[in-house]
């Protein structure tokens, strides 16, 4: 971290910028689609008809449907999604960069994930969860553009399971012990932090519920190295890579802003892209 985060670098306020640009052409794009089917003249049907299928419709319709997903969700009216990239892109030789409260010489079989949230509408919970327990769960693949406030980014691909449907599957994260697709009853805060409390994060709840944050368990298809945060890490796209702790040990819901390692020497709390 030589660079304040808070001021990042020019090429990626560039890029995020082109960001937003593609997000918007490509919403407009799908209701226009949606608007015009009923214009569409019986050759761009036979050739949507013989585009290929992804989940049984047609790659057209699946894209249009997903980018309806995104804008109807509710609870993420505003959210944006990352750019994704085809796994070729992504780098063979990952960067590694901040080593605070890593366990490099840790057997990952005597690992655990603390979980906390307080006593509010519900009771306390408190639950001690395996990696198989989060491998359980639908994996996911993120091919994405990771970014640092020190200026650098990388094409990384990580998979793992999908942070909502953790907290989901676990009843985490809302007040009353319920959690459902939309809630008012979130929790405002996550904390995460390494076994050891050396290295902490705090997260607004709705970047840690927003589709492509991950609890990653691999990179490039192999188990995490050491260096990159073995055997369980945080990806979250929407924020630069101060926030994707690396070593997860303790998960904490809280109204309370959680501790945050780079907030503490000074630096913005939320560090968004
Ligand atoms: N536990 C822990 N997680 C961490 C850090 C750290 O020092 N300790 N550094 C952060 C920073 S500044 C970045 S850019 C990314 C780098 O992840 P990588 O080493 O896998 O590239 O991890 C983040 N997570
Ligand atoms: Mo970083």
């Amino acid at each position: 971290m030589e660079n304040k985060p808070n001021q990042p670098a020019e090429k990626s306020q560039r890029d995020e910028l082109s960001t937003d640009q593609q997000i918007r052409r490509r919403t407009i794009k799908a209701f226009a689609l949606f608007g015009l089917a009923s214009l569409v003249p019986y050759g761009v049907w036979k050739w949507i008809g013989s585009r290929p299928k992804v989940n049984g419709l047609p790659d057209v319709f699946r894209r249009v449907l997903d980018a309806n997903e995104q804008v109807n969700n509710a609870f993420f009216s505003h959210r944006k999604l990352a750019p994704t990239f085809p796994v070729e892109r992504a780098a063979r030789q990952v960067r590694v960069n901040g080593r605070i409260g890593l366990q490099p010489g840790a057997n990952p079989a005597d690992w655990q994930l603390r979980v906390e949230q307080p006593a509010l509408n519900a009771p306390p919970r408190q639950l001690t969860l395996s990696l198989d327990d989060i491998k359980a769960l639908p994996k996911h693949d993120l091919v994405f553009n990771f970014k640092c406030v020190e200026g650098w980014s990388q094409i990384q691909h990580w998979s793992g399971a999908r942070f909502a449907d953790f907290v989901a599957e676990y009843k985490l994260g809302t007040r009353n012990g319920e959690t459902k697709p939309v809630s008012e009853d979130w929790f405002r805060y996550v904390g995460l932090e390494t076994p050891d409390g050396k290295y902490y994060v705090g997260l607004d709840m709705e970047s840690a519920l927003h589709p492509q944050t991950l609890l990653a368990y691999e990179m490039n298809g192999e188990p995490l190295t050491g260096l990159h945060g073995s055997p369980l890490r945080l990806m979250i796209p929407v924020k630069y890579g101060v926030k994707s702790l690396k070593c997860i040990g303790r998960i904490v819901f809280s109204d309370e802003r959680p501790r945050d390692f780079w907030h503490r020497q000074g630096y913005d709390y939320n560090l968004a892209l």
